[in-house]
């Protein structure tokens, strides 16, 4: 990394000793993991980049937008809604934590019975290991688990955190108040950044995140094909990169991964043979750069053609946000109809995402599905019980699995996947 980012992390206030740390390792990593692969399509070479580049272009991108006197929002969750922060001209960056390497620093200040994803973000901040959570002028947390909503209260120690009140049902009264949570929100936007949310603007803003979601939706469609033309890696890999980079450059980059990946398809080419077992991902979503499950699968010579997670399907739920022509209200009103079609476990009830993954599991012809709830994360291990059941009913094989992001872990987790999918 050049002296230029070096002088920028020094800017932000970045324990460089461990942040050097964190890039020596990374890359042996990646490239173990990554850069093995067969038949890559050739477009990965973006997000390959991108991540080559993991702490440098865009965290200069986002200090080039503060000095420019623009906003930075740090959010945790699909249900914070990117079309208001653009609208405002403000940025948003997901900052989900999926690295062990900044769980001990979070376990100093957080109870050890936590999930590793809030662990491993908090361990960034309070280490200051991560440019994205320094550049960040405030941090938007939402009531989904409890082990969030209680760490928002601790994090608001650090930085300041903005919670938004998200229901756990979805009764019209739930609608009404996460409506309302939305119009909050464009208030407290419209604060921080200085700038006035218009109907225009937001319409705008929402077609951009249109556009990125269309792209992922693509992406998604084209791994329906048999032989699946991209890897289970490689495309969790363009969805974490989706977290943070810029929306429209992301859609682009993505729709040129499409292209490839729909020349593939119509040549009857693919990541792996015809053969290969297909599996379905369910359960808890994958942050960067936690890559230990769909590795152990496709080490083991399967393919994962899909992910049921807010690093998959769940993302892309709802589809097109709709763009009505009448106002604030109506637009928001369009934003939560679309973001309550994603089916987190945090909902009660929450049978939609059993019908989801049953659904999902048929339309990627899964030989097989894996769900995976990273430990002490209640909403989803609880859950995998009713997915276990529902699956079992329709006569689909399932592995119901938790874990955490440490190696050990992913010896014990290999021998499970491999013993499955034997089975398959
Ligand atoms: S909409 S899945 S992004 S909340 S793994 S922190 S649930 S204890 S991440 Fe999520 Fe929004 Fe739901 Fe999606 Fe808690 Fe579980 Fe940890 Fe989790």
């Amino acid at each position: 990394m050049s002296e230029e980012y070096r002088a920028m992390w020094e800017g932000l206030g970045i324990n460089m000793r461990r942040h050097d740390m964190l890039l020596t390792a990374l890359p042996e990593i990646f490239q173990q993991i990554y850069l093995g692969q067969q038949q890559r399509p050739e477009a990965m070479g973006f997000f390959d980049f991108v991540v080559s580049q993991i702490h440098g272009i865009r965290v200069k991108e986002l200090m080039d937008h503060k000095a420019k006197g623009g906003k930075v929002f740090g959010t945790f969750c699909v249900y914070v809604p990117d079309e208001v922060i653009f609208a405002a001209g403000g940025i948003a960056v997901g900052l989900c934590g999926g690295a062990d390497f900044s769980v001990p620093t979070g376990e100093q200040i957080l109870p050890r019975n936590l999930c590793a994803l809030i662990k491993s973000a908090v361990g960034f901040k309070i280490g200051s290991i991560c440019p994205y959570f320094q550049a960040a002028d405030v941090i938007i947390g939402e009531t989904t688990c409890d082990g969030k909503k209680k760490t928002w209260e601790i994090l608001n120690e650090y930085v300041p955190t903005y919670v938004m009140d998200l229901p756990n049902c979805r009764t019209a009264a739930d609608r009404d108040l996460w409506i309302s949570e939305l119009k909050r929100f464009v208030d407290k936007v419209e604060n921080v950044t200085g700038n006035t949310i218009t109907p225009e603007r937001l319409a705008e803003a929402t077609a951009l995140i249109n556009r990125k979601r269309a792209a992922m939706d693509r992406l998604f469609e084209l791994r329906k094909a048999r032989p699946a033309p991209i890897s289970g890696l490689d495309a969790l890999l363009a969805v974490q990169i989706s977290f943070y980079d810029d929306p429209a450059r992301f859609a682009q980059k993505t729709n040129e991964l499409c292209d490839e990946l729909a020349a593939r398809v119509q040549a009857g080419q693919g990541v792996a043979p015809a053969g290969a077992k297909r599996i379905l991902y369910a359960g808890t979503p994958m942050p960067i750069p936690f890559w230990t499950i769909p590795a152990l699968i496709e080490g083991a010579g399967a393919v994962v053609v899909a992910e049921e997670s807010c690093t998959g399907t769940r993302l892309l739920a709802g589809g097109q946000t709709a763009l009505p022509g009448d106002g604030i209200d109506r637009q928001l009103a369009a934003i939560a109809d679309r973001q309550l079609q994603t089916n987190c476990a945090c909902f009660t009830p929450n049978d939609a995402r059993i019908e989801d993954i049953l659904r999902l599991a048929k339309e990627y012809e899964a030989d097989g599905v894996i769900h995976f709830s990273l430990s002490f994360c209640q909403p989803y291990n609880l859950e995998g019980i009713r997915v276990q059941k529902a699956l079992q009913q329709a006569g689909i094989p399932v592995l119901v699995i938790d874990g955490d992001y440490t190696q050990e872990q992913a010896g014990q987790l290999k021998t499970r996947i491999e013993a499955f999918l034997e089975t398959l």
